[in-house]
């Protein structure tokens, strides 16, 4: 008899027309569950037989119930933000804000269209987000897999970090 896989998620989130659908749909291996979900994102990554990965972007952002409403199995967050858009910052910040005050999880922050000529260096971004040193701040252009694989790839490292942590 065939066991059902493991799941661990990881949750997307940022202001509006930063990325996240696109973020999701790059790196998404079966089809996409967009569609099937109204407003919520899902992405799925087959890590083998035995582990599944979602990526998943839920409604409601801005009034941050999911994160209450993600209970067992959440990994951690990637709040993603539009490099090009200073506009949006400030929301941005907010959003670290309160993940830093209750948040039970890790969290990366993916600087998003580092592609586009009008994107901010990330390093003036991370002054301006306020971000703390151990927070990463990873350059991502989420059309490229590649670039949303290294955003996932240093979400793992802080999860791994913080887990030693209590060892
Ligand atoms: N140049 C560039 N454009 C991008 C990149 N990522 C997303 N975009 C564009 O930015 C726009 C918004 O992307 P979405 O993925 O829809 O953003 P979203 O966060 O899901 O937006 P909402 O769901 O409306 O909040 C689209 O036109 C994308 O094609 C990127 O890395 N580079
Ligand atoms: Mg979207």
């Amino acid at each position: 008899m065939s066991r059902q896989p493991e799941i661990v998620k990881i949750v997307v989130t940022g202001p509006e027309n930063a990325g996240k659908t696109t973020l999701i749909q790059s790196v998404d291996q079966i089809d996409a569950l967009t569609s099937r979900i109204p407003n919520t994102d899902i992405g799925r990554l087959v890590v083998d037989n035995d582990l599944l990965l979602y990526i998943i972007s839920p409604p409601n952002t801005r009034s941050y119930d999911f994160i209450w409403e993600q209970p067992r199995g959440t990994l951690g967050l990637v709040v993603i933000v539009d490099s090009t858009d200073p506009n949006s910052f400030r929301e941005t910040r907010n959003i670290i804000e309160t993940f830093r005050a209750y948040a039970p999880f890790p969290f990366v922050v993916a600087a998003n269209k580092q592609d586009h000529h009008d994107a901010w260096d990330p390093a003036a971004m991370r002054i301006i987000l306020r971000l703390p040193r151990k927070v990463p701040l990873v350059p991502c252009i989420a059309t490229q897999p590649m670039s949303v694989r290294k955003v996932l790839i240093s979400l793992l490292y802080t999860v791994l970090d913080e887990e030693e942590a209590y060892y």
